[in-house]
């Protein structure tokens, strides 16, 4: 009886250890395993918190950290958080209401462009563009091209002076939601082409009847330092698309890319900086089976930097990976 408790206690005073709770447990991030996750406490009006529904190798949290005071709230169909800095902003709209996906893009641009010049940031750094069924539709019809059109026809107001960096995914379920995120910032960007890579602007029509509209990255720079905000980037060379259906040399073809846009930016920073800890990377596959070589590939070619590895479709049909992130300095 007086062994029993004197071990008890003797376990009280041990560290807790996450593998006991093995039902629930109380973290200040979900844990890797997590099926549902309560945020429980209202942290603050700026921190919000987005969901992206597709399938990952482990789900994780990515956090946005904040630099001054918080801030959020609503306007319209749109939501944002932000600091004294940037903001997130996320507007989710519904192709039942819109009639498509061109006009409903179109739609989606519009109300982006009409509200960020008053919203108090007004430089728009990167966009975030998800729907389902990417790649359905022949030629022309197809649904990434009909984005294209209806981004572009919103973006002819040409109120951007470059093109922020993006990212345009699809989703893997059959939703109707468009769904945009768009960071901005109170001071501007410096938007970076790829020397490997075509401006999106001069890409011959036959990838569709209006050109994708994007940089391949953005650099911006604040107090706390410099962060390079990298576009998805995927097996595209000059145009075109290399290594049809061949996950791994596309990959390779990838992180060629990405080394090349690394090089612009040290060249306009002056840093000689490598990948690694200041790297956060998000490599989407287009194959659930993918997902271990992706992390493998990724884990041994940027050695030190926080991978995610997600399944959603590319825009064009035969590229099967795509990578994006952000790379302090
Ligand atoms: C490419 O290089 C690959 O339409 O905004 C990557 C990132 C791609 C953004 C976009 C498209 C977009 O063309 C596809």
């Amino acid at each position: 009886m007086i062994g029993g408790s004197i071990l008890s206690q003797a376990h009280m005073r041990d560290p807790p250890r996450p593998d006991r709770r093995w039902l629930v447990d109380l973290a200040s991030e979900p844990a890797a395993d997590a099926f549902c996750s309560w945020n429980l406490g209202v942290r603050g009006a700026g921190t919000a918190s987005f969901e992206l529904p597709m399938p990952a190798l482990d789900t994780c949290v990515e956090s946005w950290r904040s630099q001054g005071r918080l801030r959020g709230g609503q306007l319209g169909a749109a939501r944002f958080a932000g600091d004294d800095e940037l903001m997130i902003g996320e507007l989710i709209l519904s192709e039942r209401d819109f009639g498509g996906i061109g006009t409903t893009t179109h739609e989606a641009y519009r109300r982006l462009l009409d509200y960020v010049p008053g919203s108090g940031y007004p430089y728009v750094l990167r966009i975030w563009s998800y729907l389902a069924r990417i790649n359905d539709g022949d030629g022309d019809a197809e649904r990434y091209r009909q984005f294209c059109v209806g981004r572009q026809l919103a973006l002819e107001r040409a109120w951007f002076e470059a093109d922020p960096a993006a990212t345009v995914i699809g989703l893997p379920d059959r939703s109707h939601k468009l769904r945009l995120l768009w960071l901005a910032a109170k001071t501007p960007g410096r938007m970076l082409d790829n020397p490997r890579q075509l401006n999106p602007r001069q890409y011959p029509p036959e990838y569709g009847p209006e050109p994708p509209r994007f940089s391949r990255a953005a650099l911006w720079q604040c107090s706390r330092g410099g962060a390079l905000l990298i576009s998805g980037t995927a097996s595209v060379v000059g145009h075109s698309s290399r290594h049809p259906g061949q996950i791994g040399a596309q990959l390779a073809e990838t992180k060629r890319n990405l080394d090349s846009l690394l090089r612009v930016a040290n060249e306009a920073t002056g840093i000689d900086s490598q990948w690694g800890e200041g790297t956060v990377l998000r490599a989407y596959v287009r194959h659930e089976n993918h997902f271990t070589l992706a992390e493998d590939f990724l884990r041994e070619h940027f050695p030190g930097a926080a991978c995610a590895v997600l399944q959603g479709e590319v825009c064009r049909r035969e590229l099967l990976c795509e990578i994006e992130g952000v790379h302090h300095f």
